[in-house]
């Protein structure tokens, strides 16, 4: 599993709106997104970038970076 570190989620919705942006990755699944954290946990393909990921999570409106 890959995990990534976020910064600025600050309720439910920001929590929902990195995991969609994270499932929106394709190769990406079983994302689980930790609030309190600031992180988020999923399973990555081979053909899943790191910037591509860090990149959706930016287009959301959050920081990402590999922890
Ligand atoms: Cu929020």
């Amino acid at each position: 599993m890959a995990r990534i570190k976020i910064k600025g989620m600050s309720c439910g919705h920001c929590r929902k709106a990195v995991a969609r942006a994270l499932e929106s990755v394709d190769g990406v699944s079983e994302v689980a997104v930790d609030l309190a954290a600031g992180e988020a946990v999923f399973r990555a393909g081979p053909e899943v970038s790191e910037a591509a990921v860090l990149e959706a999570v930016r287009r959301a409106g959050y920081e990402a970076a590999y922890a």
